[in-house]
């Protein structure tokens, strides 16, 4: 069931005392705030988009959030987990269609929240389907994002298709991750795999990673036909970020160096530099094909290793 209402009437229903909170931001958006003994998360309800998560013990956040960032219905979040969803990247044929899909800029609802036994918290939202989300893509389908805080950071989307007739789609969960120097920093685990990168010529080279990934220019590349976990290692804040996801086998990874990001005006000054997305996805040959009343759930784990 969606739970819908002002921060207030969502406090009433779902809050928890001591540990969720619901709050406005920006321009009218809703915010649900985590705070609980393991760690604190912030999540928009518009887009079902995380939007902060530190654990406790981290002297910074693991999910950057631009300090430009804007809170505004129908508008992109600079940073966070943005949901990437019903498509990935550019829309196939409709140019004028969003860029990412329109499951990050349109209303989702709460449907459930709770404290597990563990000390987590555990917050389930669900997408809500509207004559402008049929006019984007008129497929019967459900969309929820299971959001687990804790020690780690979870995230799980699953798509329901409540019709008869199979559909396809591709999503990623966009995250941006902090780091101290995106030039310091090194991602592993896509050794030896293929990916296309987007930053060659239009379409993009498929070529093969050597080694661990580091960053010396804007870096845009879908790494296709893995499930490997990655880990961003990050020397100048002395920790890394283990990476571990299931049910994707694209890895996309990108920082828009100084440049584009000084074009994109919602980095402010220097963002770029301390971030870089790792994001989970099925993009390309990995796009999913979803049977008639059928489900795929993609779900990431963020932890973070002194
Ligand atoms: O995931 C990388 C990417 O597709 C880049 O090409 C760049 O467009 C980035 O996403 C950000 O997209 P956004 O629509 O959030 O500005």
């Amino acid at each position: 069931m969606l739970i819908l209402g002002s921060p207030e009437e969502l406090d009433k229903r779902l809050g928890i005392k001591n540990r969720l909170t619901f709050r406005t931001a920006g321009d009218g958006l809703v915010v649900a705030e985590v705070d609980n003994p393991h760690a604190s998360a912030s999540i928009c309800l518009q887009g079902g988009h995380v939007t902060a998560w530190q654990p406790k013990p981290a002297a910074l956040p693991v999910v950057w959030l631009s300090r430009l960032a804007k809170f505004a219905p129908g508008k992109s979040i600079r940073g966070g987990a943005p949901v990437c969803w019903p498509w990935f990247g550019p829309h196939a044929t409709e140019a004028g269609f969003p860029s990412h899909g329109y499951a990050r800029t349109v209303p989702w609802a709460v449907t459930q929240a709770v404290s597990l036994a563990d000390d987590a918290t555990q917050i389930t939202l669900e997408l809500i389907n509207s004559d402008q989300t049929r006019a984007l893509w008129n497929h019967p389908g459900k969309l929820t994002l299971e959001v687990t805080v804790g020690q780690t950071l979870k995230l799980t989307l699953t798509t329901g298709n409540l019709g008869d007739d199979a559909f396809v789609i591709s999503e990623a969960l966009h995250t941006y991750l902090q780091v101290g120097d995106i030039a310091r920093t090194r991602v592993l685990g896509l050794e030896s795999c293929e990916f296309v990168d987007k930053t060659g010529p239009a379409g993009g080279l498929r070529r093969r990673q050597e080694g661990p990934l580091t960053f010396t220019a804007e870096t845009d590349r879908i790494y296709v036909n893995t499930t490997a976990d990655c880990v961003l290692e990050d020397p100048q804040l002395a920790r890394r970020i283990r990476i571990a996801k299931s049910g994707s086998r694209s890895t996309v990874v990108w920082t828009p160096w100084a440049e584009k990001a000084g074009k994109m005006g919602d980095f402010g000054p220097d963002g770029w530099r301390e971030m870089v997305c790792v994001e989970s996805a099925n993009v390309l040959e990995n796009a999913v094909t979803i049977p008639g009343h059928g489900s795929h759930s993609m779900s990431v784990e963020y932890s973070l290793e002194n």
